[in-house]
């Protein structure tokens, strides 16, 4: 069996993270017994400032025909980054209809959290970010451009489908894990889309009564990630709450450097993508220092999702070896001074044990 994965590198720091953990995942996939083929997409903002346009028009069919896509990072200090969102990760999103975006938090041992009093395996969540509408929704205009009343209007779309597909994903995230789901919103002021959620979330909630439900306010939360981030199992929120809070729990969890991330078409209609969280970190990008990790761990993903348990294992399971051994190289990020590459020759070695 040999897959076909698309790779976007990106901007930044993208083709740094990307270049760096692919061949960490021909060693897991060799050792696992499966093969798989790259294509390789250079799209992004070098391309933008050269053709005008972030990725080809036909992007999108030349990308349907893998099983899954990696993706590095998105955005460059020359391009306002609406341009480049728009231009190229949202259209992927949306176009493929990868609603499901899945952000795990996990504070590994051997990583310090910023927080007083927490050691490795105090923090175990997984953010559910619905992701190909709400707040993201391209809905929405500018008028009276150049005059003194000028106006911006921005939609939010909140559909029964998106809503209940995310809310569903979830709750049978809860029920396989610790049976706890957080729903996140701002149903106090936004009392017609959020509150068409909480419904939702009712509704749905109504075929897990194993699960046990938490109403929050994105407010509260954002206080509650920081103040009992261990009491946090399954969250639910919506596409702009999710992005924002999964940025929390990553750095609660140690670093941008380890947050992976895996959005997906449920349906399985189309390739589902598997991208770190953080972004293209232009102050460091081109200097050897970026954190691969979080790249890997979106790689295990990527297999987890492709059905190779063993290869997916492996790759987690090195980076949580890795991350515990206190003389193992660490970027920066992490306090230390290795290089991506230091980093990636041992993870090597742990993957061959
Ligand atoms: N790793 C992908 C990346 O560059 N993310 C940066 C970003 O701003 N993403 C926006 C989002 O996830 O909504």
């Amino acid at each position: 069996m040999a897959y076909e994965i698309a790779t976007i590198p990106g901007d930044g720091i993208g083709p740094e993270v990307v270049d760096a953990a692919l061949p960490l995942f021909e060693e897991a996939a060799d050792a696992a017994g499966f093969g798989f083929e790259t294509t390789r997409y250079d799209w992004g903002t070098e391309r933008y400032l050269d053709d005008g346009a972030m990725m080809p028009d036909d992007g999108l069919d030349r990308l349907a025909e893998s099983d899954a896509i990696l993706l590095g990072a998105v955005g460059h200090p020359e391009v306002p980054d609406h341009v480049t969102l728009h231009g190229l990760l949202l259209p992927i999103r949306k176009g493929f209809d990868q609603g499901v975006c899945k952000r795990p938090s996990v504070l590994f041992d051997g990583i310090e959290s910023p927080l007083r009093g927490y050691e490795g395996g105090d923090i175990d969540f997984v953010v559910y970010r619905e992701n190909t509408e709400g707040e993201y929704a391209d809905v929405g205009g500018r008028e009276h451009r150049g005059f003194g009343n000028d106006v911006a209007i921005q939609s939010g779309v909140f559909t029964r489908e998106g809503t209940e597909r995310i809310v569903r994903a979830a709750f049978e995230a809860a029920a396989e894990r610790e049976g706890r789901l957080t729903s996140i919103t701002k149903s106090n002021a936004q009392a017609h889309s959020m509150v068409f959620w909480d419904d939702i979330v009712a509704e749905v909630g109504e075929e897990y009564a194993g699960v046990e439900v938490e109403r929050l306010l994105v407010d509260a939360a954002s206080m509650d990630f920081i103040r009992r981030p261990e009491e946090f199992d399954v969250v639910v929120a919506s596409n702009l709450f999710g992005d924002i809070l999964t940025d929390i729990g990553a750095i609660v969890t140690g670093s941008m450097g380890l947050a992976p991330s895996a959005n997906v078409d449920p349906d399985g209609d189309y390739p589902s993508m598997f991208e770190p969280v953080h972004g293209s970190a232009p102050d460091i990008a081109g200097q050897g220092v970026a954190n691969p990790l979080a790249t890997v761990l979106s790689g295990s993903m990527f297999f987890e999702h492709l059905g190779e348990r063993s290869a997916a294992d492996d790759l987690w399971d090195a980076v949580e070896a890795q991350v515990a051994d206190p003389d193992a190289p660490r970027t920066p990020d992490l306090g230390g001074d290795a290089t991506t590459e230091d980093v990636v020759s041992d993870l090597r070695k742990r993957l061959r044990g």
